[in-house]
């Protein structure tokens, strides 16, 4: 396959073999048989640096993509060639995942399991094709570095999309710790040294308003923040009543699901993890770790967006303005009620037509046990802890392959494949395509995918501390 670089270096070296005759260097280098004009590229440069980060009235030193908490949005189009230089300004390894793409394997981004990491000063340049539409995003797949600011949005636009709404909200949760007294790595650290707090008495806790179980996490976080700020100080979106707004909500946390509401305010869900989905209106919607939510509103008055943690106290929030008038909503009343409400998971929506996978029956099954803690702050994934060494699972390609969640432990964990899109399986269908899904306290998950992006694919939890303590496996298949 010739992707733009290698054309590139393939055109310059025609045109310095012929320079030995002017005639020749005049002529059009490439003629039309030979190789379709490139499709246009978005150049970006990223620099991971350590530095100052004010998140409203709360300054953090972190680690964050030039200078910014969330990173810079990249928007592009379906079938453009994103290019992305890296020059790492951190004291540490890094790398940059691309959270849903199925792109080439070796522009995921996982080291050491798809690259080398990029050393401290090093750098490494990202291009791929961006192969589908929807709202996805970035971040460091290097230890813990997730938990700092590294990530940010990525929105790919599809021109043949209907659209049906006048305005478009990008809204980036997270749990936030860093640069508060402690780090990631020192609270990973203290995970290992002291355990983990004791586990609820009584059984997992899962019920129909509590849906994830009675343990919200492993993290007791200072502050959560929408788009970088906290919810004293929280970003200001001006909007004219009637507005039909489209919310792209992603959960950039490492150990918090959150339930996404607008008071008074019926959001019409559309897509999650960037593939539509049968259209169905909701008060609120819960969005485990790497989870993503597109929902459509209409503007009315000043509202906030809130974002309530799971099991946790205190809240997030973004505020809608209309005319200059302030909310008349009480926020507290607000998060206390929507922690009562019924809430909807994405993993039950229905596909569109469209992105349904054909019907067919699972030429393989593979399992995904999932287990902890155990000693040490340890969370197996079939019974041992992630080894990009050791053998993979071995899938063949052209296959359906369904995959099998099975939590054997007291928490959720929202999974995540790497380089598919996979479609949930429901009791009674197809559920929505998706590339993480929550798995509750003793719960089975089962999510089909076809097996047409070699490579090896990582699969683990999207809670960093449990991807740091061991959760992950990882499949792999050549063409
Ligand atoms: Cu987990």
């Amino acid at each position: 396959m010739i992707n733009r670089r290698n054309f590139l270096v393939l055109t310059a070296a025609a045109g310095v073999a012929a320079g030995c005759s002017s005639r020749a260097a005049e002529a059009p280098i490439a003629s039309p048989r030979a190789s379709p004009p490139p499709a246009p590229a978005v150049d970006l440069k990223f620099e991971p640096a350590e530095t100052d980060i004010d998140l409203g009235g709360v300054s953090v030193r972190t680690w964050a993509y030039n200078g910014r908490v969330p990173g810079n949005e990249i928007r592009i189009r379906k079938g453009e060639t994103l290019r992305v230089a890296v020059t790492n300004k951190l004291p540490a390894d890094t790398s940059v995942h691309w959270h849903g793409l199925a792109i080439v394997n070796d522009m995921d981004g996982v080291p050491p399991l798809t690259q080398s990491p990029i050393p401290s000063g090093g750098d490494f340049t990202y291009e791929f094709m961006v192969p589908d539409a929807g709202t996805y995003w970035y971040h460091s797949h290097v230890g813990t570095q997730l938990d700092r600011g590294l990530y940010g949005p990525l929105i790919i636009e599809d021109p043949a999309e209907k659209a049906d709404y006048d305005e478009e909200l990008v809204v980036v949760l997270d749990d936030w710790i860093d640069g508060t007294g402690t780090n990631p790595d020192q609270v990973l650290e203290n995970l290992r040294k002291n355990g983990m707090k004791p586990m609820e008495p009584g059984g997992p806790g899962v019920s129909p308003t509590t849906p994830l179980g009675a343990d919200g996490g492993d993290v007791t976080y200072p502050y959560f923040v929408v788009n970088g700020r906290v919810p004293a100080d929280p970003e200001v979106r001006d909007y004219r009543a009637g507005q039909r707004v489209r919310l792209r909500v992603i959960n950039a946390g490492s150990d918090t699901a959150f339930r996404v509401a607008v008071p008074d305010t019926d959001l019409n869900v559309i897509a999650t993890d960037g593939y539509p989905v049968m259209p169905i209106k909701t008060k609120s919607v819960i969005l485990g770790m790497g989870e993503r939510v597109d929902a459509v509103f209409t503007v009315n008055a000043s509202v906030p967006v809130v974002a309530v943690p799971e099991g946790k106290q205190g809240h997030a929030q973004l505020n809608i303005r209309v005319g200059g008038a302030p909310s008349a909503a009480k926020v507290d009343d607000f998060v206390a009620a929507v922690r009562k409400e019924l809430v909807l998971d994405t993993a039950t929506l229905s596909p569109t037509p469209e992105v349904t996978l054909p019907a067919r029956t699972p030429d393989q099954v593979i399992e995904a046990r999932l287990s902890g803690p155990g000693a040490g702050y340890t969370w197996p994934f079939n019974g041992r802890l992630y080894d990009p060494t050791a053998d993979g699972i071995g899938v063949k390609p052209d296959q359906r392959v369904r995959m099998r969640m099975i939590n054997e432990s007291m928490m959720f964990h929202p999974i995540h494949l790497h380089g598919h899109t996979f479609e949930v399986v429901g009791r009674d269908g197809p559920r929505a395509r998706k590339d993480t899904v929550l798995v509750a306290p003793r719960n089975t998950v089962e999510v089909d995918f076809d097996t047409v992006n070699p490579g090896k694919w990582i699969t683990h939890c999207h809670n960093t501390y449990h991807l740091e303590g061991g959760m992950a496996g990882w499949i792999f298949y050549e063409n």
